[in-house]
Protein backbone atom coordinates (compact mmCIF):
# COMPACT_ATOMS: atom_id res chain seq x y z
CA UNK A 1 0.00 0.00 0.00
CA UNK A 2 3.02 2.42 0.27
CA UNK A 3 3.32 2.67 -3.19
CA UNK A 4 -0.21 3.40 -3.50
CA UNK A 5 -1.55 7.16 -4.87
CA UNK A 6 -2.09 8.14 -1.03
CA UNK A 7 1.03 6.82 0.03
CA UNK A 8 -0.26 7.42 3.91
CA UNK A 9 -0.93 10.76 3.78
CA UNK A 10 -2.97 12.00 6.26
CA UNK A 11 -6.90 12.88 5.37
CA UNK A 12 -9.38 14.07 7.64
CA UNK A 13 -13.15 14.09 6.80
CA UNK A 14 -15.85 14.77 9.03
CA UNK A 15 -19.83 14.95 8.97
CA UNK A 16 -22.51 18.02 10.50
CA UNK A 17 -22.91 16.45 13.96
CA UNK A 18 -26.85 16.01 14.67
CA UNK A 19 -28.99 17.63 17.43
CA UNK A 20 -30.25 14.26 19.07
CA UNK A 21 -33.38 16.28 19.84
CA UNK A 22 -35.22 13.13 18.27
CA UNK A 23 -34.89 10.06 16.08
CA UNK A 24 -32.12 10.06 13.38
CA UNK A 25 -34.41 10.50 9.99
CA UNK A 26 -33.09 10.01 6.20
CA UNK A 27 -31.69 13.05 5.74
CA UNK A 28 -28.98 11.92 8.18
CA UNK A 29 -28.62 8.91 6.74
CA UNK A 30 -27.90 10.12 3.62
CA UNK A 31 -25.00 12.64 5.02
CA UNK A 32 -23.01 9.39 6.37
CA UNK A 33 -23.51 7.09 3.83
CA UNK A 34 -22.32 9.91 1.55
CA UNK A 35 -19.59 10.66 4.12
CA UNK A 36 -18.35 6.95 4.65
CA UNK A 37 -18.34 6.50 0.75
CA UNK A 38 -15.74 9.56 0.68
CA UNK A 39 -13.59 8.20 3.89
CA UNK A 40 -14.01 4.77 2.19
CA UNK A 41 -12.42 5.85 -1.09
CA UNK A 42 -9.61 7.49 0.28
CA UNK A 43 -8.69 4.79 2.67
CA UNK A 44 -8.72 2.65 -0.77
CA UNK A 45 -6.43 4.69 -2.37
CA UNK A 46 -4.08 4.65 0.28
CA UNK A 47 -4.94 7.47 2.84
CA UNK A 48 -4.43 7.75 6.06
CA UNK A 49 -8.16 8.76 6.82
CA UNK A 50 -9.81 10.50 9.87
CA UNK A 51 -13.31 9.97 9.68
CA UNK A 52 -15.14 11.94 12.62
CA UNK A 53 -19.10 12.08 13.42
CA UNK A 54 -21.55 12.45 16.25
CA UNK A 55 -24.18 14.05 17.97
CA UNK A 56 -24.48 18.48 19.14
CA UNK A 57 -26.22 17.85 22.39
CA UNK A 58 -26.12 21.23 23.50
CA UNK A 59 -28.63 24.27 22.78
CA UNK A 60 -31.89 25.60 23.84
CA UNK A 61 -34.08 23.24 21.51
CA UNK A 62 -32.40 20.35 23.09
CA UNK A 63 -33.69 21.87 26.90
CA UNK A 64 -36.68 22.68 25.60
CA UNK A 65 -37.92 19.30 24.36
CA UNK A 66 -36.21 17.33 27.40
CA UNK A 67 -38.42 19.95 29.84
CA UNK A 68 -41.31 18.95 27.45
CA UNK A 69 -40.82 15.30 27.57
CA UNK A 70 -40.14 15.69 31.26
CA UNK A 71 -36.67 14.15 31.52
CA UNK A 72 -33.20 15.47 32.29
CA UNK A 73 -31.79 16.65 29.28
CA UNK A 74 -28.41 15.13 29.67
CA UNK A 75 -30.60 12.06 29.31
CA UNK A 76 -31.96 12.95 26.48
CA UNK A 77 -28.93 13.53 24.93
CA UNK A 78 -27.65 9.95 25.73
CA UNK A 79 -30.36 8.44 24.55
CA UNK A 80 -30.60 10.31 21.48
CA UNK A 81 -26.80 10.24 20.61
CA UNK A 82 -27.28 6.23 21.20
CA UNK A 83 -29.80 6.33 18.50
CA UNK A 84 -27.52 8.26 16.36
CA UNK A 85 -24.28 5.69 16.95
CA UNK A 86 -26.49 2.53 16.19
CA UNK A 87 -27.60 4.31 13.14
CA UNK A 88 -24.35 5.02 11.77
CA UNK A 89 -23.17 1.34 12.99
CA UNK A 90 -26.20 -0.36 11.07
CA UNK A 91 -25.28 1.81 8.07
CA UNK A 92 -21.74 0.35 7.90
CA UNK A 93 -20.41 3.66 8.67
CA UNK A 94 -16.41 3.27 9.30
CA UNK A 95 -16.28 6.57 11.29
CA UNK A 96 -13.48 7.11 13.91
CA UNK A 97 -14.85 8.56 16.73
CA UNK A 98 -18.27 9.20 17.33
CA UNK A 99 -18.08 12.57 19.47
CA UNK A 100 -20.36 13.64 21.61
CA UNK A 101 -20.37 17.41 22.76
CA UNK A 102 -20.49 16.59 26.10
CA UNK A 103 -17.72 14.82 25.86
CA UNK A 104 -14.86 15.70 28.81
CA UNK A 105 -12.23 16.71 25.58
CA UNK A 106 -14.83 18.72 24.12
CA UNK A 107 -15.62 21.32 26.82
CA UNK A 108 -11.41 22.07 27.05
CA UNK A 109 -11.17 22.30 23.16
CA UNK A 110 -14.30 24.79 23.15
CA UNK A 111 -12.83 26.73 26.24
CA UNK A 112 -9.51 27.49 24.53
CA UNK A 113 -11.16 28.13 21.26
CA UNK A 114 -12.94 31.30 23.11
CA UNK A 115 -9.87 31.88 24.99
CA UNK A 116 -7.95 32.39 21.46
CA UNK A 117 -11.13 34.87 20.27
CA UNK A 118 -10.87 36.78 23.66
CA UNK A 119 -7.38 37.46 23.98
CA UNK A 120 -7.11 38.53 20.47
CA UNK A 121 -10.27 41.16 21.47
CA UNK A 122 -12.92 39.69 19.32
CA UNK A 123 -15.23 38.92 22.01
CA UNK A 124 -17.23 41.88 24.14
CA UNK A 125 -19.64 42.21 26.43
CA UNK A 126 -23.14 44.14 25.31
CA UNK A 127 -26.55 43.53 25.73
CA UNK A 128 -28.21 41.92 22.71
CA UNK A 129 -31.96 42.16 21.05
CA UNK A 130 -33.53 40.37 18.68
CA UNK A 131 -35.20 37.34 17.36
CA UNK A 132 -34.26 33.70 17.56
CA UNK A 133 -35.25 30.97 16.10
CA UNK A 134 -34.80 27.92 18.41
CA UNK A 135 -35.49 25.25 15.87
CA UNK A 136 -32.49 26.31 13.92
CA UNK A 137 -30.90 27.95 16.83
CA UNK A 138 -29.85 31.42 15.00
CA UNK A 139 -30.30 34.83 15.40
CA UNK A 140 -32.18 36.99 13.05
CA UNK A 141 -32.31 40.94 12.35
CA UNK A 142 -35.94 42.08 12.19
CA UNK A 143 -35.18 42.63 8.64
CA UNK A 144 -34.64 39.06 8.15
CA UNK A 145 -38.44 38.16 9.42
CA UNK A 146 -42.08 38.76 8.18
CA UNK A 147 -45.55 38.03 10.11
CA UNK A 148 -46.81 35.16 8.72
CA UNK A 149 -51.00 34.72 8.24
CA UNK A 150 -51.57 33.38 11.56
CA UNK A 151 -50.05 36.36 12.64
CA UNK A 152 -46.47 34.71 14.06
CA UNK A 153 -43.20 36.45 13.74
CA UNK A 154 -41.29 34.33 11.12
CA UNK A 155 -37.74 34.11 10.08
CA UNK A 156 -38.19 34.79 6.06
CA UNK A 157 -36.37 31.99 4.94
CA UNK A 158 -37.01 28.99 6.55
CA UNK A 159 -40.81 30.13 7.61
CA UNK A 160 -39.73 29.16 11.36
CA UNK A 161 -41.10 31.18 14.40
CA UNK A 162 -38.62 33.43 15.88
CA UNK A 163 -39.05 34.55 19.04
CA UNK A 164 -37.85 37.80 20.65
CA UNK A 165 -34.62 37.63 23.24
CA UNK A 166 -33.64 40.37 25.18
CA UNK A 167 -30.09 39.18 27.22
CA UNK A 168 -26.65 40.66 27.92
CA UNK A 169 -24.58 38.71 25.90
CA UNK A 170 -20.85 38.18 24.49
CA UNK A 171 -20.57 39.15 21.12
CA UNK A 172 -17.64 37.70 18.43
CA UNK A 173 -16.47 40.59 16.14
CA UNK A 174 -17.74 39.22 12.99
CA UNK A 175 -17.86 42.64 11.71
CA UNK A 176 -14.23 42.79 11.25
CA UNK A 177 -13.89 39.61 9.19
CA UNK A 178 -15.99 40.40 6.21
CA UNK A 179 -12.80 41.07 3.96
CA UNK A 180 -10.67 38.52 5.34
CA UNK A 181 -13.59 36.06 4.47
CA UNK A 182 -13.86 37.87 1.17
CA UNK A 183 -10.28 37.36 0.08
CA UNK A 184 -10.48 33.43 1.65
CA UNK A 185 -13.53 32.64 -1.03
CA UNK A 186 -11.54 34.46 -3.73
CA UNK A 187 -7.77 32.82 -2.64
CA UNK A 188 -9.41 30.02 -2.04
CA UNK A 189 -11.77 29.13 -4.84
CA UNK A 190 -12.36 25.33 -3.69
CA UNK A 191 -12.79 26.63 -0.47
CA UNK A 192 -17.20 26.12 -0.87
CA UNK A 193 -18.76 23.16 -3.16
CA UNK A 194 -20.68 22.85 -5.05
CA UNK A 195 -20.79 26.43 -6.89
CA UNK A 196 -23.60 27.53 -5.78
CA UNK A 197 -23.47 27.40 -2.36
CA UNK A 198 -20.27 29.30 -2.82
CA UNK A 199 -21.83 31.98 -4.68
CA UNK A 200 -24.31 32.05 -1.91
CA UNK A 201 -22.30 32.72 0.35
CA UNK A 202 -20.24 35.12 -1.06
CA UNK A 203 -23.30 37.49 -1.22
CA UNK A 204 -24.15 36.69 2.03
CA UNK A 205 -20.98 38.39 3.18
CA UNK A 206 -20.87 40.65 0.82
CA UNK A 207 -24.38 42.31 1.75
CA UNK A 208 -22.27 43.05 5.11
CA UNK A 209 -22.25 41.19 8.56
CA UNK A 210 -23.04 42.22 11.60
CA UNK A 211 -21.41 41.17 15.54
CA UNK A 212 -23.04 37.61 16.45
CA UNK A 213 -24.24 36.76 19.65
CA UNK A 214 -22.54 34.18 21.06
CA UNK A 215 -23.14 33.38 24.79
CA UNK A 216 -26.98 33.04 26.11
CA UNK A 217 -27.77 33.19 30.12
CA UNK A 218 -31.49 32.45 30.11
CA UNK A 219 -30.47 28.93 30.23
CA UNK A 220 -27.63 26.36 31.06
CA UNK A 221 -27.78 23.57 28.91
CA UNK A 222 -24.55 24.56 27.00
CA UNK A 223 -20.72 25.09 27.85
CA UNK A 224 -19.96 27.79 30.54
CA UNK A 225 -18.17 30.81 28.90
CA UNK A 226 -14.44 31.01 30.53
CA UNK A 227 -14.65 33.17 34.02
CA UNK A 228 -18.15 34.00 32.96
CA UNK A 229 -19.95 30.71 34.03
CA UNK A 230 -22.93 32.31 33.99
CA UNK A 231 -22.94 32.54 30.25
CA UNK A 232 -23.23 29.11 28.21
CA UNK A 233 -21.83 29.53 24.95
CA UNK A 234 -23.82 30.37 21.92
CA UNK A 235 -24.60 26.23 20.77
CA UNK A 236 -23.07 26.85 16.98
CA UNK A 237 -20.20 27.83 18.84
CA UNK A 238 -18.92 24.84 20.96
CA UNK A 239 -20.50 22.56 17.72
CA UNK A 240 -18.08 24.07 15.07
CA UNK A 241 -15.39 23.37 17.64
CA UNK A 242 -16.04 19.43 17.55
CA UNK A 243 -14.08 18.95 14.53
CA UNK A 244 -10.85 20.37 16.78
CA UNK A 245 -11.55 18.35 19.08
CA UNK A 246 -12.04 15.39 17.30
CA UNK A 247 -8.28 15.56 16.08
CA UNK A 248 -6.61 16.46 19.89
CA UNK A 249 -7.21 19.95 19.94
CA UNK A 250 -5.28 21.89 22.31
CA UNK A 251 -3.60 19.28 24.35
CA UNK A 252 -2.81 16.24 21.71
CA UNK A 253 -0.31 18.14 19.49
CA UNK A 254 0.81 15.08 17.78
CA UNK A 255 -2.62 14.11 16.30
CA UNK A 256 -3.72 17.90 15.78
CA UNK A 257 -0.64 18.85 13.19
CA UNK A 258 -1.15 15.72 11.18
CA UNK A 259 -5.17 15.88 10.55
CA UNK A 260 -5.12 19.37 10.78
CA UNK A 261 -6.56 21.11 9.08
CA UNK A 262 -9.51 19.10 7.89
CA UNK A 263 -9.45 18.25 4.78
CA UNK A 264 -12.90 18.35 4.14
CA UNK A 265 -16.22 19.18 5.80
CA UNK A 266 -19.71 17.57 4.50
CA UNK A 267 -22.51 19.22 5.55
CA UNK A 268 -26.32 19.76 4.51
CA UNK A 269 -27.15 23.08 2.03
CA UNK A 270 -28.47 24.65 4.87
CA UNK A 271 -26.17 25.12 7.30
CA UNK A 272 -23.25 26.88 4.87
CA UNK A 273 -23.53 29.96 6.55
CA UNK A 274 -22.38 28.64 10.03
CA UNK A 275 -19.62 26.71 8.12
CA UNK A 276 -18.13 28.97 5.70
CA UNK A 277 -18.82 32.14 7.70
CA UNK A 278 -18.81 31.92 11.00
CA UNK A 279 -16.29 28.94 11.53
CA UNK A 280 -13.69 30.79 9.03
CA UNK A 281 -14.05 33.77 10.98
CA UNK A 282 -13.46 31.82 14.95
CA UNK A 283 -10.50 30.32 13.28
CA UNK A 284 -8.96 33.14 11.88
CA UNK A 285 -9.98 34.40 15.15
CA UNK A 286 -7.82 32.07 17.24
CA UNK A 287 -4.62 31.88 14.98
CA UNK A 288 -5.68 27.86 14.10
CA UNK A 289 -5.85 27.55 10.22
CA UNK A 290 -8.94 26.97 8.14
CA UNK A 291 -9.99 23.83 7.03
CA UNK A 292 -9.55 23.18 3.36
CA UNK A 293 -13.25 22.45 1.67
CA UNK A 294 -16.66 22.62 2.74
CA UNK A 295 -19.11 20.43 0.36
CA UNK A 296 -22.80 20.76 1.26
CA UNK A 297 -25.10 18.00 -0.11
CA UNK A 298 -28.77 18.57 -1.12
CA UNK A 299 -31.86 17.92 1.09
CA UNK A 300 -33.87 14.70 0.60
CA UNK A 301 -37.40 14.52 -0.64
CA UNK A 302 -40.19 11.92 0.16
CA UNK A 303 -41.36 11.31 -3.75
CA UNK A 304 -40.63 15.27 -4.34
CA UNK A 305 -42.45 16.58 -0.70
CA UNK A 306 -40.61 17.44 2.41
CA UNK A 307 -40.58 15.10 5.33
CA UNK A 308 -42.47 15.87 7.84
CA UNK A 309 -43.58 14.40 11.22
CA UNK A 310 -46.92 16.66 10.24
CA UNK A 311 -47.17 14.70 6.94
CA UNK A 312 -46.62 11.54 8.05
CA UNK A 313 -44.39 10.69 5.68
CA UNK A 314 -41.10 10.63 7.44
CA UNK A 315 -38.84 6.73 6.96
CA UNK A 316 -36.83 5.27 9.51
CA UNK A 317 -34.01 4.82 7.42
CA UNK A 318 -33.91 1.42 9.86
CA UNK A 319 -36.94 0.32 7.53
CA UNK A 320 -35.23 0.65 4.18
CA UNK A 321 -32.23 -0.98 5.13
CA UNK A 322 -34.79 -4.03 6.33
CA UNK A 323 -37.18 -4.14 3.53
CA UNK A 324 -33.99 -3.76 0.56
CA UNK A 325 -31.06 -4.47 2.25
CA UNK A 326 -27.92 -1.73 3.20
CA UNK A 327 -25.73 -1.90 0.05
CA UNK A 328 -28.80 -1.70 -2.37
CA UNK A 329 -30.07 1.35 -0.11
CA UNK A 330 -26.43 2.63 0.10
CA UNK A 331 -26.08 2.38 -4.02
CA UNK A 332 -29.55 3.86 -4.70
CA UNK A 333 -28.51 7.09 -2.82
CA UNK A 334 -25.72 7.35 -4.06
CA UNK A 335 -26.32 6.92 -7.38
CA UNK A 336 -29.97 8.33 -7.86
CA UNK A 337 -29.04 11.60 -6.05
CA UNK A 338 -26.52 13.96 -7.82
CA UNK A 339 -24.67 14.65 -4.79
CA UNK A 340 -24.81 18.51 -4.16
CA UNK A 341 -28.16 18.59 -5.31
CA UNK A 342 -31.64 18.19 -3.78
CA UNK A 343 -33.20 14.46 -4.36
CA UNK A 344 -36.20 12.49 -4.16
CA UNK A 345 -36.87 8.60 -2.99
CA UNK A 346 -39.08 6.34 -3.19
CA UNK A 347 -39.67 2.40 -2.86
CA UNK A 348 -40.46 2.30 -6.84
CA UNK A 349 -37.46 4.70 -7.80
CA UNK A 350 -35.14 1.78 -5.45
CA UNK A 351 -36.79 -1.31 -6.21
CA UNK A 352 -35.75 0.15 -10.18
CA UNK A 353 -32.11 0.49 -9.09
CA UNK A 354 -32.10 -2.78 -7.76
CA UNK A 355 -33.05 -4.74 -9.96
CA UNK A 356 -31.83 -2.39 -13.46
CA UNK A 357 -28.36 -1.79 -12.07
CA UNK A 358 -27.61 -3.98 -9.22
CA UNK A 359 -29.13 -7.13 -10.30
CA UNK A 360 -29.46 -6.75 -14.44
CA UNK A 361 -26.28 -4.48 -14.85
CA UNK A 362 -23.98 -6.07 -12.30
CA UNK A 363 -25.04 -9.49 -10.84
CA UNK A 364 -25.58 -10.74 -14.16
CA UNK A 365 -22.90 -10.09 -16.02
CA UNK A 366 -20.86 -11.32 -12.62
CA UNK A 367 -22.96 -14.45 -12.50
CA UNK A 368 -22.84 -15.14 -16.21
CA UNK A 369 -18.83 -14.96 -16.21
CA UNK A 370 -18.31 -16.64 -13.41
CA UNK A 371 -21.05 -19.64 -14.17
CA UNK A 372 -19.55 -20.07 -17.82
CA UNK A 373 -15.71 -20.80 -15.47
CA UNK A 374 -17.17 -22.90 -13.60
CA UNK A 375 -19.15 -24.97 -16.86
CA UNK A 376 -16.20 -24.46 -19.16
CA UNK A 377 -12.94 -25.06 -16.99
CA UNK A 378 -13.51 -26.37 -14.19
CA UNK A 379 -13.69 -23.00 -12.26
CA UNK A 380 -10.72 -22.43 -13.05
CA UNK A 381 -9.60 -18.88 -14.09
CA UNK A 382 -8.24 -19.26 -17.93
CA UNK A 383 -5.20 -17.88 -19.83
CA UNK A 384 -6.05 -15.08 -21.99
CA UNK A 385 -4.87 -15.84 -25.49
CA UNK A 386 -4.23 -13.06 -28.00
CA UNK A 387 -6.24 -10.28 -26.69
CA UNK A 388 -8.58 -8.45 -30.24
CA UNK A 389 -9.32 -4.96 -30.65
CA UNK A 390 -12.65 -4.92 -28.73
CA UNK A 391 -10.23 -6.92 -25.69
CA UNK A 392 -8.44 -4.34 -25.65
CA UNK A 393 -10.67 -1.62 -25.94
CA UNK A 394 -12.61 -2.86 -23.09
CA UNK A 395 -9.65 -3.62 -20.86
CA UNK A 396 -8.62 0.14 -21.44
CA UNK A 397 -11.67 1.28 -20.61
CA UNK A 398 -11.47 -0.95 -17.54
CA UNK A 399 -8.40 0.22 -16.42
CA UNK A 400 -8.71 3.90 -17.02
CA UNK A 401 -11.98 3.77 -14.13
CA UNK A 402 -9.61 4.02 -10.92
CA UNK A 403 -8.61 7.46 -12.49
CA UNK A 404 -11.68 8.46 -13.29
CA UNK A 405 -13.46 7.40 -10.43
CA UNK A 406 -11.10 9.33 -8.26
CA UNK A 407 -11.08 12.72 -10.12
CA UNK A 408 -15.32 12.30 -9.47
CA UNK A 409 -15.05 11.77 -5.29
CA UNK A 410 -12.40 14.30 -4.96
CA UNK A 411 -14.37 16.66 -6.52
CA UNK A 412 -17.73 15.16 -4.73
CA UNK A 413 -18.92 13.72 -7.45
CA UNK A 414 -19.90 10.43 -6.39
CA UNK A 415 -22.77 9.99 -8.49
CA UNK A 416 -20.57 10.83 -11.64
CA UNK A 417 -18.41 7.94 -10.21
CA UNK A 418 -20.90 5.33 -10.27
CA UNK A 419 -21.90 6.56 -13.27
CA UNK A 420 -18.65 5.73 -15.12
CA UNK A 421 -18.74 2.09 -13.47
CA UNK A 422 -22.08 1.42 -14.87
CA UNK A 423 -21.18 2.40 -18.24
CA UNK A 424 -18.45 0.30 -18.01
CA UNK A 425 -20.79 -2.42 -17.03
CA UNK A 426 -22.97 -1.72 -19.79
CA UNK A 427 -20.55 -1.54 -22.46
CA UNK A 428 -18.92 -5.24 -21.06
CA UNK A 429 -22.75 -6.82 -21.13
CA UNK A 430 -22.57 -5.45 -24.61
CA UNK A 431 -19.54 -7.35 -25.22
CA UNK A 432 -20.51 -10.60 -24.12
CA UNK A 433 -23.64 -10.53 -25.49
CA UNK A 434 -21.94 -9.67 -29.11
CA UNK A 435 -18.45 -12.50 -28.07
CA UNK A 436 -21.31 -15.27 -27.56
CA UNK A 437 -18.82 -17.23 -25.65
CA UNK A 438 -21.16 -19.64 -24.84
CA UNK A 439 -21.56 -20.04 -28.18
CA UNK A 440 -17.93 -20.21 -29.00
CA UNK A 441 -17.39 -22.82 -25.94
CA UNK A 442 -18.48 -25.31 -28.79
CA UNK A 443 -15.93 -24.19 -31.38
CA UNK A 444 -12.72 -22.63 -30.07
CA UNK A 445 -12.59 -23.01 -25.74
CA UNK A 446 -9.27 -21.05 -26.28
CA UNK A 447 -11.32 -17.85 -27.50
CA UNK A 448 -13.93 -18.50 -24.92
CA UNK A 449 -11.63 -18.28 -22.39
CA UNK A 450 -10.40 -14.99 -23.38
CA UNK A 451 -13.84 -13.34 -23.68
CA UNK A 452 -14.42 -14.78 -19.85
CA UNK A 453 -10.99 -13.61 -18.77
CA UNK A 454 -12.03 -9.98 -20.28
CA UNK A 455 -15.37 -10.19 -18.82
CA UNK A 456 -13.93 -10.88 -15.01
CA UNK A 457 -11.42 -8.67 -15.29
CA UNK A 458 -13.68 -5.83 -16.04
CA UNK A 459 -16.09 -7.55 -12.83
CA UNK A 460 -13.34 -6.90 -10.56
CA UNK A 461 -12.22 -3.82 -11.45
CA UNK A 462 -15.59 -2.82 -10.99
CA UNK A 463 -15.81 -4.48 -7.33
CA UNK A 464 -12.39 -3.02 -6.43
CA UNK A 465 -14.00 0.38 -6.90
CA UNK A 466 -17.70 -0.41 -5.86
CA UNK A 467 -16.34 -1.22 -2.04
CA UNK A 468 -16.43 2.67 -0.59
CA UNK A 469 -20.42 1.92 -1.75
CA UNK A 470 -20.96 -1.20 -1.19
CA UNK A 471 -18.70 -2.89 0.79
CA UNK A 472 -20.24 -6.13 1.66
CA UNK A 473 -21.65 -6.88 -1.62
CA UNK A 474 -17.99 -5.87 -3.74
CA UNK A 475 -16.14 -8.05 -1.13
CA UNK A 476 -18.55 -10.81 -1.92
CA UNK A 477 -17.57 -10.74 -5.83
CA UNK A 478 -13.73 -10.53 -4.72
CA UNK A 479 -14.36 -13.59 -2.81
CA UNK A 480 -15.70 -15.15 -5.92
CA UNK A 481 -12.98 -14.10 -7.77
CA UNK A 482 -10.33 -15.39 -5.60
CA UNK A 483 -8.61 -11.91 -4.89
CA UNK A 484 -6.56 -11.69 -2.03
CA UNK A 485 -7.13 -8.73 0.68
CA UNK A 486 -3.80 -7.43 -0.36
CA UNK A 487 -5.36 -6.98 -3.68
CA UNK A 488 -8.55 -5.14 -3.05
CA UNK A 489 -6.86 -1.65 -2.46
CA UNK A 490 -6.90 1.17 -5.69
CA UNK A 491 -3.77 -0.98 -6.97
CA UNK A 492 -5.91 -2.36 -9.49
CA UNK A 493 -3.46 -2.81 -11.99
CA UNK A 494 -2.39 -6.34 -10.37
CA UNK A 495 -4.67 -8.62 -13.15
CA UNK A 496 -6.91 -11.74 -12.28
CA UNK A 497 -4.16 -14.84 -12.14
CA UNK A 498 -4.76 -17.39 -14.39
CA UNK A 499 -4.82 -20.72 -12.58
CA UNK A 500 -6.51 -19.95 -9.69
CA UNK A 501 -9.51 -22.26 -8.94
CA UNK A 502 -12.54 -19.82 -7.56
CA UNK A 503 -15.21 -21.14 -5.36
CA UNK A 504 -18.24 -21.87 -6.77
CA UNK A 505 -20.83 -19.18 -7.74
CA UNK A 506 -23.86 -17.49 -6.33
CA UNK A 507 -25.69 -14.22 -6.98
CA UNK A 508 -24.51 -11.32 -5.17
CA UNK A 509 -27.51 -9.34 -6.20
CA UNK A 510 -30.62 -11.03 -5.96
CA UNK A 511 -33.68 -9.47 -7.87
CA UNK A 512 -36.16 -7.79 -5.64
CA UNK A 513 -39.55 -9.78 -5.66
CA UNK A 514 -41.89 -7.58 -3.55
O1 LIG B 1 -27.88 21.19 11.76
N1 LIG B 1 -31.93 15.85 3.67
O2 LIG B 1 -28.13 19.32 13.08
P1 LIG B 1 -29.38 18.62 12.33
C1 LIG B 1 -30.58 15.85 3.72
N2 LIG B 1 -26.50 20.28 14.90
N3 LIG B 1 -29.87 16.28 4.79
C2 LIG B 1 -30.54 16.72 5.86
C3 LIG B 1 -31.96 16.74 5.88
C4 LIG B 1 -32.66 16.27 4.72
N4 LIG B 1 -33.98 16.24 4.62
N5 LIG B 1 -32.33 17.24 7.08
C5 LIG B 1 -31.18 17.50 7.78
C6 LIG B 1 -27.59 20.52 12.73
N6 LIG B 1 -30.11 17.20 7.04
C7 LIG B 1 -26.46 20.97 13.64
C8 LIG B 1 -25.13 20.76 12.93
S1 LIG B 1 -22.46 20.88 12.77
C9 LIG B 1 -21.22 21.59 13.65
C10 LIG B 1 -23.91 21.17 13.69
C11 LIG B 1 -28.69 17.36 7.42
O3 LIG B 1 -29.63 17.38 13.13
C12 LIG B 1 -28.35 18.79 7.79
O4 LIG B 1 -28.16 19.56 6.64
O5 LIG B 1 -30.46 19.59 12.13
C13 LIG B 1 -27.08 18.60 8.60
O6 LIG B 1 -25.94 18.54 7.76
C14 LIG B 1 -27.30 17.25 9.28
O7 LIG B 1 -28.40 16.62 8.58
C15 LIG B 1 -27.66 17.39 10.76
O8 LIG B 1 -28.80 18.24 10.89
Amino acid sequence: RGTSHGAGHPYYLTTAIAYPNGAPHIGHAYEYISADALARFKRLDGFDVRFLTGTDVHGQKMQQTAQAEGVPTAELANRNSDRFQKLQERLGSSFDRFIRTSDVDHKRASEELWKRMSDRGDIYLDKYSGWYDVRDETFYAESDTEVNDAGERVASDTGHVVTWTEEETYFFRLSAYQDKLLELYEAQPDFIGPDVRRNEVISFVKGGLTDLSVSRTTFDWGVPVPGHPEHVMYVWVDALTNYLTGVGFPDDAATFERFWPADLHIIGKDIIRFHCVYWPAFLMSAGVELPKRVFAHGFLFNKGEKMSKSVGNVVDPEHLIDEFGLDPVRYFFLREVSYGQDGSYSAEAIVSRINADLSNEFGNLAQRTLSMIGKYFDGVVPAPGELTDADKALLDRADSLLATVREHFDNQAIHLGLEALWSTLAETNRYISAQEPWKLAKTDLDRTGTVLYVCAEVVRIVAVLSQPVMPESSNKILDLLAVGDDRRFSAVTVRLVPGASLPKPSPVFPRYEN
